[in-house]
């Protein structure tokens, strides 16, 4: 096996911890698991130093208990539907269901969803929970459902020109546990090609809070593949703040040209 194929394969096993001593600062790039306030507090400024891509993840951010009726009341009192989306003209069906709350309407994969205006109860403290450990505010949410093991979400970023340049996603997880993988964006000379990239898994437990921010959505995409094992029902509220579309874009235009499939 080659040199590069062979670091391809370690790098893309499981997610790092932040390396206890890296003494060149610009190296530290990829995905941290906060433990400490210090480890924070260095990672916030050096992502602002370097303008680098950030991962926070609270796991057990929602207790059991409150996550399991959570869980329940917004499986069933959400207005889940089946979104058709549009790639090279062809019209598919999401494999997934999904809402849309905020002021705006979203629009992705040449498709809009009109704006719910009207928050449930429960997202409302959920977003405000959300707030307070992020640091962020947020004015819109998209909610995705994963009936089983074959619902997905296929590699994309999530860099739609109405999210403006460098958004904060908060991603909370309810339900069955499943894989959220990222890949990093391939320099300009590998022509799109994602064989040698590096490669993060972090399975998102029930109740866990994982926060993207800083160049995370330029430099990488992610996915949740599907698996072909038993899975339960899982939810996906995903908090960002969503802005009046640029003058002269088509909605749903992307910053850099990634496409958000199936
Ligand atoms: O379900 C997830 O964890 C990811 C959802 C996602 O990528 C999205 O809504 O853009």
């Amino acid at each position: 096996m080659s040199d590069k194929r062979q670091r391809a394969r370690v790098q893309g096993s499981w997610a790092k911890q932040l390396p206890k001593h890296s003494g060149a600062l610009h190296t530290v790039h990829t995905v941290y698991i906060h433990v400490t306030f210090w480890e924070l507090i260095l990672c916030v400024c050096v992502s602002c130093r370097f303008d680098l891509s950030r991962l926070r993840l609270l796991s057990g951010f929602l207790p059991p208990e409150e996550a399991d009726w959570m869980f329940s009341k917004l499986l069933a009192e959400l207005p889940w539907s089946q979104k058709t989306n549009y790639r090279q003209g062809e019209a598919y069906e999401e494999p997934r269901l999904t809402c849309w709350y905020g002021e705006l309407p979203y629009t992705y994969a040449h498709s809009t969803m009109a704006a719910n205006t009207q928050w449930h109860p429960l997202l409302l403290t959920l977003r405000l929970a959300v707030e307070q450990a992020s640091g962020c505010s947020f004015n819109s949410l998209l909610c995705n459902l994963y009936r089983d093991g074959h619902d997905s979400i296929g590699w994309h970023s999530d860099d739609e020109a109405s999210l403006g340049s460098k958004p904060v996603i908060a991603s909370l997880s309810l339900g069955d546990t499943r894989v959220f993988s990222l890949r990093k964006q391939p320099p300009p000379e590998d022509n799109g090609d994602y064989t040698y990239v590096e490669r993060i898994r972090v399975p998102l437990t029930h109740g866990t809070l994982l926060l993207m921010e800083g160049a995370t959505q330029d430099d990488w995409q992610h996915q949740v593949a599907k698996e072909y094992h038993d899975r339960g029902p899982r939810i996906n509220l995903t908090f960002r703040t969503i802005y009046p579309e640029p003058e002269g874009h088509r909605p749903g235009t992307k910053i850099r040209f990634t496409s958000k499939q199936p």
